[in-house]
C-alpha cells in the first residue's frame, strides 16, 4: 500500500470514531462493548484530539464524571443498558455507590497521560479544563496509592479486568486458586458477537464473575475488600502505567503552579515498586502472584512497557530487539516461544495496537529512536494490510476480535499514521 493510500486511511479511522461516538463518549466497538470503558475512551481522546479538541475533553470528562467519592475511576460505565453485553449493571451491584451505574474496579491509568497530550496541544482553551480535572485524576491516583499498591510500591488488580489484559497468562495460577462456587448459570453474550476461540474459556468467566459477586456482596468496599483479597497480582500494566501518568500529573499541575510534592513521592514509591517486578531469574519486568510471592515467568508485551514509565533498561530492550526481529507484526503480548502462545486467543499472544502504541512513545522518549521507528512503521503496515481490528496475529497480521475499534482507530491518528509525522 502507498503512503497516499496510507493517509486516506486517516478518513477512515476518523469515522470510526464518529461512528463509535455516543455523544459525549466513545464505545469500543458497537455489539461487543456497547458502553464506555475507561483506558479504551483515554484513547478514543487522544485520537479525537488530532482532529476535535473540544470532543477530546468531553471524552474525558464524560469519563472522570463517572468518578466515585472514593476516588476510583471505574473501567465500565453504564450510561444506558444494554442487554447484550454481559456483565450489565445488575451483576455489578453498585447502584448508589457512584454519580453514574458503573463497575466496581478500575483499569489502567492512561488518563493523565493522554490528559497531558490534549493540554499541550491546546494550551490557550485547555486551561479550565485541566483546573477541573486535575483534583479528579489526583484522587483516583491516591486511590491507587491506597488501595492497589502493595508493600514494595507495585501496583497490583483484583480483578483479571483491571489490568486490561483478561485473560493474559499472567493471572493464571491466581486463577486456579479460585474456586468458583455458586456462580450459577449465566449466558455470555461475547460470544454472540466473536469466535469463541478468540475469547476467554468458560472456567475464565466463571472465575471473573466469582469475582465481581465477592465485590458486590461487599458493596466495592475497598477497606472489607481488603481483608478477604481472594485475587491479588503484581502487575508490570498498572505499575509502568501509573508511574507515567503520575508524571504526567506532577508536570502538569506544575504548569499550573500547584504543589507536585505529593506525587512525586507516589512516583518514587512507583519506581520501587517497578524495581519488585524484574525476575531476577530472567531479568524481564514480570507479574508477581502476590498469594505464592512467585513471579509467573512470562514475558508479554506488558514487560516492555518499561521506556514508557521513563525507566530505561539494556536487559529489556535486547528481549525487544530479539522480538523485533522474529516477530512479523510485533509486539505479541505472549512470547511466542512460550507453550502457552496461541495468536488468535485475545491477550495470551495477539498483537495490540495501543501497546505498541505505548511501547513505542515510551522508546521514542527515551532516545530508542530506531526501535520506536520500526515498532511504530510495523503497526502501521498492520493496520494498513488488516484493518482497524480489536487485535491481531502477530505472524500473520490476520485481524481477530471486533472490527472497526475505537482504540485501533485512535493510534492510527495520534501515532502510526504518516500524517502523525516523525516523533
Ligand atoms: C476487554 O475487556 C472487557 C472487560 O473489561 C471484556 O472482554 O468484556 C479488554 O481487552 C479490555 O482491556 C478493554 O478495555 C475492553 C474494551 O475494549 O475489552
Amino acid at each position: 500500500m502507498n503512503i497516499k493510500d496510507k493517509l486516506s486511511l486517516d478518513k477512515v479511522a476518523k469515522s470510526i470514531l464518529r461512528t463509535n461516538d455516543r455523544g459525549s463518549y466513545t464505545v469500543p466497538t458497537a455489539g461487543l462493548y456497547p458502553y464506555q470503558w475507561n483506558w479504551d475512551s483515554a484513547f478514543a481522546a487522544l485520537g479525537f484530539a488530532t482532529f476535535d479538541l473540544d470532543r477530546a475533553w468531553i471524552e474525558i470528562e464524560t469519563l472522570f464524571s463517572a468518578q466515585w467519592p472514593n476516588g476510583m475511576v471505574p473501567h465500565i460505565i453504564f450510561h444506558k443498558d444494554d442487554p447484550g453485553y454481559y456483565p450489565g449493571p445488575e451483576v455489578w451491584g453498585t447502584h448508589g455507590i457512584g454519580p453514574i451505574s458503573s463497575s466496581g474496579i478500575s483499569q489502567p491509568a492512561i488518563a493523565a497521560t493522554m490528559i497531558r497530550s490534549i493540554w499541550e496541544q491546546d494550551k490557550d482553551r485547555g486551561e479550565m479544563h485541566l483546573r477541573t480535572l486535575l483534583p479528579k485524576i489526583k484522587a483516583w491516583h491516591k486511590w491507587f496509592m491506597d488501595w492497589r499498591t502493595d508493600e514494595n510500591g507495585a501496583v497490583f488488580l483484583t480483578h483479571p479486568w483491571e489490568a486490561g489484559r483478561d485473560n493474559s497468562p499472567d493471572w493464571d495460577t491466581a486463577m486456579a486458586m479460585i474456586d468458583p462456587v455458586g456462580v450459577g448459570e449465566y449466558t455470555r453474550r461475547d460470544i454472540g458477537h466473536v469466535d469463541a476461540a478468540m475469547r476467554p474459556t468458560k472456567a475464565d468467566y466463571d472465575r471473573y464473575i466469582w469475582l465481581v459477586d465477592q465485590g458486590r456482596k461487599l458493596r466495592w468496599n475497598e477497606e472489607e475488600m481488603a481483608r478477604e483479597r481472594t485475587f491479588m497480582v503484581a502487575d508490570p500494566t498498572l505499575t509502568f502505567i501509573l508511574l507515567r501518568a503520575n508524571r504526567d500529573l506532577a508536570r502538569m499541575s506544575e504548569d499550573l503552579g500547584e504543589d507536585r510534592t505529593e506525587i512525586d513521592a507516589w512516583s518514587k514509591t512507583l519506581e520501587a515498586g517497578a524495581a519488585q517486578l524484574r525476575n531476577p531469574k530472567t531479568g524481564i519486568f514480570e507479574a508477581i502472584n502476590l498469594q505464592t510471592k512467585e513471579f509467573t515467568g512470562h514475558i508479554t508485551s506488558a514487560s516492555f512497557l518499561c521506556w514508557y514509565a521513563r525507566l530505561d533498561d539494556p536487559r529489556t530492550y535486547d528481549a525487544l530487539k530479539k522480538c523485533l526481529k522474529t516477530c512479523r507484526y510485533p509486539i505479541p503480548s505472549l512470547a511466542m516461544g512460550s507453550p502457552h502462545f496461541n495468536g488468535f486467543a485475545y491477550w495470551r499472544g495477539p498483537t495490540w495496537a495501543i501497546m505498541n502504541c505505548m511501547i513505542g512513545m515510551g522508546l521514542a522518549d527515551m532516545g530508542h529512536f530506531e526501535a520506536a521507528k520500526k515498532l511504530r512503521h510495523l503497526t502501521r503496515d498492520l493496520i494498513a494490510e488488516y484493518g482497524f481490528a480489536e487485535y491481531f496475529h502477530p505472524l500473520t497480521g490476520a485481524p481477530a476480535g471486533g472490527g472497526t475499534f475505537t482504540w485501533t482507530a485512535a493510534v492510527w491518528l495520534a501515532w502510526a499514521s504518516p500524517s502523525a509525522g516523525e516523533q
